[in-house]
């Protein structure tokens, strides 16, 4: 099944003109089969309900809680005899499209974006039936464990287009800047139909008069090497995008990007070659009543409270992004974290071959969908995995060969859990650690604020003694639970105040400490968790260590990270 190269909806750009696409949002018929399985029902299974798409069903009053099998159902007019493109932005877990009865795809991992081919027919009317499973199966959808630390909802989260493909077709269009400053860079087009030999292709940057290039093609690959006129830099203060749009022969392909370098130098993240120090948050795509499915008022809510907050660093956790938040966190200048759909992943998964085929699909899914994304600074991937382990070491190494092979121009790193142990450090660009010295940890009774400082100095200490002291050292989670609306004068374990001075430890050390690259707060907003006995450590059945509640409303911690993210000294952070 071939991958999709972004292009999905949104707002923020039109990416074809020539092209006919159809936007698949909106109510469609629905039904919630529950135990039944996929391989014993009839496509033509009736339905009787309505849901949105995107939206995840279980995360209506009517669904919540459920794990089965659903049938979502609509019809689309296209032009007869086309073939088609499903763009799915993200199922999850698993699903079966069909269109007019007939099986044309599958596909398994939440929060990817993946496409399906569909032959033409006569038909002006097409029918598109999609099967959609959100339990949890080792087989069919090994990415999902139970228990991971985010409650995984099933449905059609993210949007769905139908693409009127014309006869040879640009699958992709991936600029690399060869030369940011001087606006030069490099377009790899992936042309679908196209003989290998001379084409020619129209070039147009910003909105401009297309230049025509004549390049040879190779293995379906075009390069065009280009100069954007009136070149300008992306930063988070400056986020000054570029567009450029490809026509070949009757299709067309439009994608944005920003002239940009990221490097690493000794202990440093540099950033058009001056380092940067990040500060920010980590942050789920959840909410109580859209789970991982949020409407767009939602995302800007939420990046103009990170902007409120002083951040210029979001780490998406732990799966890919929605496109539209890249699309804005283009747009507004943050630095974005991607990683792999993953959590606590262990021997049992690195000694499974599904496992390894369905992560390394996904790195390549995730890759694909974000490349021109100026925002995105690191690919990373298996969060708090067990890196410490010697099983590990495979899909590890395999999974940074995957990801420089597909992008050599971004950092690679994972978030890891064992500092003193890890076995894989050696393959990343910078080293990134989750530590919660002062809350994990049950030494110190009266006052365990006291934790927090030596905490992260001794491992920062750890990862030098280590050998790793060439790298950048990154605090990709630390955090404490806070109840929002609990207080205590004695400021004890879930109180507002116990969070707000065990944040405020963190950040004063991070803001002072140059040995420290930069941090991502766990975590911006609470989130619905796991049930069941591990529950105990969560209470509500969510993780409350958001800075705001589910709700997004702030908690006393807030005006501290505040206070502290906006004292940092002058460094690059997006304006407003
Ligand atoms: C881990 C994990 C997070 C969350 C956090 C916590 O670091 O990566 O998803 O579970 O711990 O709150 O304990």
């Amino acid at each position: 099944m071939p991958l999709a190269s972004g292009g999905m909806i949104s707002d923020a750009y039109t990416r074809h003109v020539n092209r006919i696409v159809h936007c698949l949002d909106g109510v469609w018929d629905f039904a919630f089969l529950g135990a039944q399985d996929a391989a014993d029902v009839d496509l033509a299974v009736p339905t009787w309900d309505r849901l949105p798409v995107p939206s995840a069903y279980d995360a209506y009053p009517a669904y919540a809680g459920l794990r089965g099998l659903a049938v979502y159902r609509r019809r689309v007019d296209v032009t007869p005899g086309t073939a088609g493109r499903l763009a799915f932005g993200a199922v999850g877990f698993w699903c079966r499209v069909s269109v007019d009865g007939v099986v044309v795809g599958e596909h398994s991992g939440a929060y990817s974006p993946f496409t399906v081919d569909v032959p033409a027919a006569d038909a002006r009317s097409r029918e598109v039936t999609v099967l959609v499973d959100n339990r949890f199966d080792d087989e069919r959808s090994p990415l999902h464990e139970p228990y991971y630390d985010f409650y995984q909802y099933g449905g059609i989260y993210r949007s769905v287009e139908w693409h009127e493909l014309p006869g040879p077709y640009i699958e992709s269009v991936v600029v690399r800047a060869t030369n940011p400053a001087a606006g030069a860079v490099a377009l790899s087009v992936v042309l679908v139909g196209a003989p290998d030999g001379p084409v020619e292709l129209e070039v147009a940057f910003d909105g401009g008069e297309p230049v025509v290039h004549t390049v040879e093609v190779k293995d379906g690959i075009a390069t065009i090497d280009a100069a954007v006129p009136s070149p300008r830099v992306w930063s988070p203060s400056a986020p000054a995008l570029h567009h450029v749009r490809v026509t070949y022969e009757d299709d067309d392909f439009a994608t944005r990007f920003g002239l940009r370098t990221v490097d690493v130098d000794g202990r440093n993240i540099v950033l058009n070659g001056k380092p940067i120090t990040l500060l920010g948050y980590c942050r789920h795509e959840a909410h109580p009543q859209f789970g991982p499915a949020l409407p767009i008022g939602q995302i800007v809510q939420d990046l103009q409270l990170l902007r409120d907050l002083g951040c210029n660093f979001i780490r998406g956790t732990h799966y890919p992004m929605d496109e539209r938040f890249l699309d804005l966190c283009d747009e507004m200048g943050f630095l974005v974290w991607s990683e792999t759909l993953g959590w606590g992943n262990t021997e049992k998964h690195f000694t499974s071959p599904a496992y390894a085929d369905a992560h390394a699909a996904a790195v390549t899914e995730m890759v694909t969908a974000g490349i021109n994304h100026p925002s995105i600074i690191f690919w990373a991937f298996l969060n708090e995995g067990a890196s410490n382990l010697p099983a590990s070491r495979a899909i590890y190494e395999d999974s940074v060969r995957l990801l420089r092979e597909l992008d050599p121009t971004r950092l690679i790193a994972y978030a890891s859990m064992h500092p003193d142990t890890d076995l894989n450090l050696d393959l990343v660009d910078v080293v990134s650690v989750n530590i919660y010295p002062g809350w994990y940890d049950d030494s110190d009774h009266d006052d365990p604020v006291r934790l927090v400082v030596p905490g992260i100095r001794r491992v920062a200490a750890t990862i030098r003694e280590r050998g790793f002291g060439d790298k950048p050292f990154l605090i990709t989670e630390i955090g404490a639970e806070a109840l929002r609306g609990w207080t205590d004068p004695l400021n004890g374990f879930w109180t507002e105040g116990y969070q707000a001075d065990y944040l405020r430890a963190v950040c004063e050390e991070v803001v002072t400490n140059d040995d420290i690259a930069g941090l991502s707060l766990w975590q911006f907003n609470d989130i619905r968790s796991y049930h069941g006995p591990r529950a105990v450590k969560r209470a509500r059945s969510f993780n409350n260590k958001g800075t705001l509640d589910e709700y997004r409303r702030p908690k006393a911690s807030y005006a501290v990270v505040k206070a502290a993210f906006t004292a940092a000294p002058e460094r690059e952070r997006p304006a407003g």
